[in-house]
């Protein structure tokens, strides 16, 4: 895995998140210094890794798990798609016919990629040339060389003018369907670069001017991303060296950052070093989503006995509030329709005639709308709910006070069912093994 260490801090991190046993607004804090922390050290950009991380305390405190997720897996899923958002929009290169036209500074890994995207393009089962542009140092061919021939793929170009080169390579591997070319690097991004780049992409038209960077410059690559960018128009970013080095994650996000997209990484000297940058599988893998699933779904399996257990003994100590009986429609709810639901308690099914299923279903949703405008205090304690509050509550609800009347009959009714379980033993056992059992979900 490249970025050892910021993988490893995050992993910790996601871990705590999957342990917990709820999330609160401390433990969200505490995450959020967590991943700050990490990308800090792992170069990243103060002012970004700053954003980055309100912007998921932010979400993490604010937005509500969606149905069927818990807010374990919602906080992971922010953070995950956080991040994904900060490596910018994914591109990828066309898996057919094309001319890719490599630029960079001296030893950023450009002969290098050449082999390795030949390397990838053959494994695609596409056949591939490689053109030698790189006349200022006398053995650039020669590596060139020796790489085509360890992938058995033919070469072109040497020689001492690089748009003869270019040339060379247009007519000897026109026929290929990939051709890729090799050009020089300089110290640093001069006219006599900027020239010969322009003269070069001139004679090729290549359909990609890939960057290759060095990614142990840290944040540095990404005003070297602009500025070639500005100079020839990169069509996307290599990344190279980014196994082992503990600036990368500076790299990434810096480049990142100049909206030109990161679609390789190198991550070895070898030929088969190269990576496709997909951000979405790539964080995963960075935040080991892979392994914090399968965490997440055994804290489930334990957090779900329970609270069914915990609620249980809330209901049949004679607890029920409207914070209970809301509980219980979600859950209702999620079980699906409620006829079915029906269906599994006893003696219920009976009771229920025609549509009545369809039209209470109806009527649970209406008032769910009403709790909403109520207030906590009146929740746990609906006996407060006088005349002026319940015109109050729908209002806020966009509702007539007879649907709030009906809401707190309903309750009524359902708090008298509730404490004639609570007196009958029988039942309350029946109903105990049932929710552990996971047939009941009240
Ligand atoms: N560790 C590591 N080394 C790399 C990677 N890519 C290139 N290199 C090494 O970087 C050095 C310069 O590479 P080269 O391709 O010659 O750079 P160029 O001058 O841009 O053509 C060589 O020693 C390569 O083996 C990479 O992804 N990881
Ligand atoms: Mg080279």
């Amino acid at each position: 895995m490249v970025l050892d260490s910021l993988s490893s801090a995050l992993r910790a991190t996601m871990r705590k998140i999957a342990g917990a046993s709820h999330i609160s607004p401390e433990l969200v804090k505490e995450l959020v210094r967590d991943i700050q922390r990490a990308l800090l050290q792992a170069d990243v950009n103060v002012k970004l890794a700053l954003d980055l991380s309100k912007r998921i305390e932010s979400r993490a405190l604010e937005e509500k798990a969606p149905a069927g997720m818990t807010a374990r897996e919602h906080v992971v899923r922010i953070v995950h798609s956080e991040m994904v958002g900060a490596l910018g929009v994914p591109r990828e290169l066309k898996p057919g016919a094309q001319k890719i036209m490599l630029v960079g500074l001296y030893g950023q890994g450009k002969t290098t990629t050449a082999g390795k995207l030949a390397k990838w393009f053959q494994s695609k089962g596409l056949s591939v040339g490689l053109t030698g542009a790189d006349v200022h140092r006398p053995a650039a061919f020669e590596q060139l060389s020796q790489l085509a021939a360890q992938l058995n793929v033919p070469v072109a170009g040497g020689g001492s003018d690089a748009v003869a080169a270019a040339k060379a390579g247009l007519t000897e591997l026109g026929e290929l369907e990939v051709q890729i070319f090799d050009t020089a690097g300089r110290h640093a991004l001069d006219t006599d670069l900027i020239d010969e780049m322009k003269a070069v992409a001139k004679v090729i038209q290549p359909d990609e001017i890939l960057l290759v960077l060095d990614a142990t410059v840290g944040q540095q690559a990404g005003p070297q991303a602009a500025a070639f960018h500005e100079a020839v128009g990169v069509t996307g970013v290599v990344l190279t060296k980014l196994d082992g080095s503990a600036k990368g994650g500076g790299a990434l996000s810096a480049v990142a950052e100049t909206q030109a997209p990161v679609m390789f990484v190198g991550t070895g000297e070898m030929l088969d070093a190269l990576e496709r940058l997909e951000p979405d599988r790539f964080i995963s893998r960075l935040l080991g989503m892979g392994d914090l699933q399968s965490l997440l779904e055994r804290a489930e399996e334990v957090m779900d006995a329970d609270k069914a257990e915990e609620t249980a003994k809330r209901l049949l100590s004679g607890k029920f509030s409207l914070v209970e009986m809301r509980e219980q429609m979600e859950a209702l709810a999620q079980m699906g329709p409620l006829g079915k639901v029906m269906e599994m308690i006893p003696g219920m099914a009976s009771m229920m005639k025609g549509n009545q299923a369809e039209a209470t279903q109806e009527k649970l949703e209406r008032f769910k709308v009403l709790m909403n405008s109520m207030t906590q205090q009146e929740m746990e304690n609906p006996k407060l709910i006088k005349r002026s509050r319940l015109q109050r509550i729908a209002a806020g609800a966009g509702a007539d006070v007879q649907e709030v009347r009906e809401l707190l009959a309903y309750y009524n009714k359902s708090r008298k069912m509730m404490s004639s379980l609570g007196g009958n033993r029988r039942m309350q056992k029946q109903l105990m093994r049932q929710m552990e059992r996971g047939e009941l979900n009240l």
